[in-house]
């Protein structure tokens, strides 16, 4: 919920004063009495006597009530109209937490909490109704203890919906239509009690893909909805994403059938919510959400997740899904979930929602991590944006998100948390650039290894990378849950500052020509390397498994893949022995090579036009001969190879062609391997998928399934083209 620097516009402002009640009087050390606590909301006021000290004398007065209560009748005026909205006042001898509900004066009493010695005259109120968390990805489900914390933490911060709909559990998705076993019903119930305790509506999500035609899907379903009903649910919602649907109308004649036969006839149950199978603009087409949204019944909320799958959200988005739909969407914001990027934790400021779209969503929901206490980091932040948007300062949130985290330790899991922002090239192309701001920095500035001082700026930065992640390692064994959870990204950036300190072990002796040094250091850096690709995190039972853990991706890893390579290069040209099977050889080195097919050469005799295609040619151009040779680079981060030819340097894309687009190493490194005969295979990889180059014609074809092993790819400087 939002801090006192970020309240929105209301017509009272805050004060924040941060005046201590009584001078060395701590608030713990403060008795209160209360004034309203027999009709105020009683998670409210039991919250209140968990935290501080209540007395029948106490020298402070609390009072406490919701509008309409006879306690706070005099601060009518001062009580927003919003739903969940407070009005909060604090002085040194009296305190008082007006809500417009319930909600509203538990919101108040945790506002007040958070730092009760601070003299304050705020009212607040959430811009957004619905704001919280949808347990929507694939993956390891959270697990109880999990939850039961995540639901106090969405008390602490305002948010009131929680979704359970977690992929991976086969009561949600593949055997939805069972009941839950004993335990696990016990825990639900557990767990909607706990919700409740903390304002949040506990809604239950079901996956029945396309079982919903048939008499008996619909008794099953109506089954198992009675189940959760029993146990306490009083809140429902119906996914069908991530599925090939059968037919719009069979899904919205279901889920008008839910709605009539179970929703509406049991009393205290919530509007039904739908997750539909074009739930982003990107996958949208026909008449699908149109019909959705003009002919379900008119109280079913919609899901969208924006503009793509993965995509944080604008009020354009928000429009067009109203256009279509006639209806608000409620918002599943895929971050700062990461199963499509498993590898990597998204753990920055949470940039690029629009500020101006409180007015165009009924709700405001994030698709976590399965990591559940790493995730409270950009979900604290994402409460704050509920409640203000228009207030919303990233880094600010995120700021204080650390320090309610880490109190402790609050520098080094900012560096960690700063070497874990982006989430690497992915299927859905979202990328976040924050990450390692100082070390770009430093990167773009300090390009010369050759220069001591370069080196020595270095050494410092991993310096301090190599002191947080020991600062935090003795965390990660149990005693601090964040830590625990996510122990092996400490790992990995405990591994890496260690490369990084041997990469400038490297160059110093390099630079000093200690050839003995350097191959220490490489060492050094090699098994450090080695022990960074073997960090698996934790093996799950979901389907995410075998978690190769990923960090400082977009700045440090590729300059250190990038410096040892030069190193190492500059070592070998240096003239000083060296072990031969030190270095790992590539399957090519960078260099210039010609390729050959049956004997003729691929070439390129359009040589400085836009687009075209590379073609093979049975005569050497005795000319040009530089169009029939091939610049062929090893790529550090993607670990393939580009190919551009040696005359204009334009690289040959994915199927084949000269490329017309920016470059990108994504789209356009390949896979080369070697056969028995002799001869290489080139390979499609990343964003360009996976298949197999060959040849048609005279032509380079690059779809084949299977591996091609026809290509000889010979260095100009070992012969001629003849
Ligand atoms: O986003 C939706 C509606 N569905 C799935 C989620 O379960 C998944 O977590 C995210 C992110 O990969 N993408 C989806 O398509």
């Amino acid at each position: 919920m939002c801090d006192y620097s970020f309240f929105h516009t209301m017509k009272l402002q805050a004060i924040a004063l941060a005046l201590t009640i009584a001078a060395g009087a701590s608030a713990q050390q403060t008795t209160y009495k209360l004034v309203g606590d027999k009709t105020a909301d009683a998670d409210a006021v039991n919250l209140l006597r968990e935290s501080i000290t209540i007395a029948p004398k106490g020298p402070v007065e609390i009072i406490i009530g919701e509008a309409g209560d006879k306690a706070v009748k005099k601060y009518a005026a001062k009580i927003p109209q919003t739903a969940e909205g407070f009005y909060l006042s604090v002085t040194p001898k009296q305190v008082v937490i007006a809500g417009r509900d319930e909600a509203g004066t538990f919101y108040g009493v945790q506002q007040f909490l958070k730092n009760p010695s601070a003299q304050v005259d705020t009212a607040m109120a959430p811009a957004i109704a619905l704001r919280g968390v949808i347990e929507g990805f694939y993956g390891n489900p959270w697990s109880h203890a999990n939850r039961l914390s995540q639901f106090d933490f969405y008390g602490r911060h305002g948010m009131n919906v929680y979704i359970y709909g977690p992929k991976d559990d086969p009561y949600h998705h593949s055997r939805w239509y069972e009941p839950y076993p004993a335990d696990k019903a016990a825990e639900m119930a557990e767990l909607v009690k706990r919700a409740a305790a903390n304002k949040v509506k506990f809604t239950w999500a079901m996956h029945p893909s396309n079982a919903i035609e048939t008499d008996q899907d619909r008794a099953r379903a109506l089954a198992k909805f009675q189940q959760m009903y029993d146990l306490g649910v009083r809140s429902f919602s119906i996914f069908f994403d991530d599925i090939s649907a059968k037919s719009v109308d069979l899904q919205i004649d279901y889920l008008n059938f839910l709605d009539r036969e179970f929703v509406k006839t049991h009393p205290g149950v919530g509007s039904l919510i739908v997750c539909p199978t074009q739930y982003n603009k990107a996958w949208s087409g026909d008449d699908y959400l149109t019909k959705m949204g003009t002919r379900l019944n008119p109280d079913i909320a919609i899901m969208w997740t924006g503009a793509t799958v993965c995509d944080m959200i604008d009020e354009e988005d928000c429009q067009w899904f109203i256009d279509k739909t006639t209806r608000k969407p409620f918002i599943w914001l895929n971050y700062p979930v990461n199963d499509y990027g498993q590898h990597n934790l998204l753990m920055g400021p949470v940039v690029g929602n629009d500020p101006a779209l409180a007015g165009k969503v009924t709700a405001f929901c994030s698709n976590p991590m399965q990591y559940a206490e790493a995730s409270k980091v950009a979900l604290a932040s994402l409460a704050d944006f509920a409640w203000a948007p228009e207030a919303f300062n990233a880094e600010a949130a995120w700021e204080n998100s650390l320090r309610e985290l880490m109190p402790e330790h609050v520098d080094a899991f900012r560096l960690f948390c700063l070497n874990n922002v982006d989430v690497a090239p992915s299927v859905h192309k979202l990328r976040f650039y924050g990450e390692t701001p100082e070390f770009k920095n430093l990167k773009e500035q300090a390009t010369d290894l050759q220069d001591p001082d370069a080196v020595e700026a270095y050494r410092e930065y991993f310096r301090r990378q190599l002191a947080a992640a020991n600062e935090l390692m003795p965390l990660t064994d149990g005693s601090d849950p964040l830590l625990t959870e996510v122990k092996e990204w400490v790992i990995a950036m405990r591994l890496q500052a260690q490369m990084g300190e041997a990469v400038c072990d490297m160059a110093s002796a390099l630079n000093a020509d200690l050839a003995p040094a350097f191959i220490d250091a490489y060492k050094r850096y090699d098994a450090a390397s080695q022990k960074y690709q073997a960090n698996i995190s934790r093996d799950f039972d979901g389907s995410i498994q075998s978690v190769r853990v990923q960090t400082g991706t977009l700045h440090v890893a590729p300059w250190l893949k990038n410096s040892v390579a030069e190193l190492v290069n500059d070592f070998r040209q240096s003239g000083a022995d060296y072990p031969a099977d030190l270095f790992p050889r590539p399957v090519i080195e960078n260099g210039t090579y010609y390729v050959r097919h049956d004997g003729r050469l691929l070439g390129n005799p359009d040589a400085g036009s836009q687009g075209g295609a590379p073609v093979f040619q049975t005569a050497v151009d005795d000319i040009n001969p530089n169009r029939q040779e091939w610049h062929i680079k090893l790529n550090p981060n993607t670990e393939r190879y580009e190919i551009r030819n040696s005359k204009d340097e334009r690289y040959i894309n994915e199927i084949g062609n000269f490329g017309t687009n920016p470059y990108s190493p994504d789209w356009n490194t390949y896979i080369i391997t070697r056969g028995e005969n002799g001869k290489y295979a080139i390979q499609n990889a990343g964003n360009g998928g996976q298949r197999y180059w060959g040849v048609e014609g005279d032509r380079l074809r690059c779809n084949f399934a299977r591996p091609q092993y026809v290509f000889d790819i010979t260095e100009v400087s070992a012969g001629t083209a003849q």
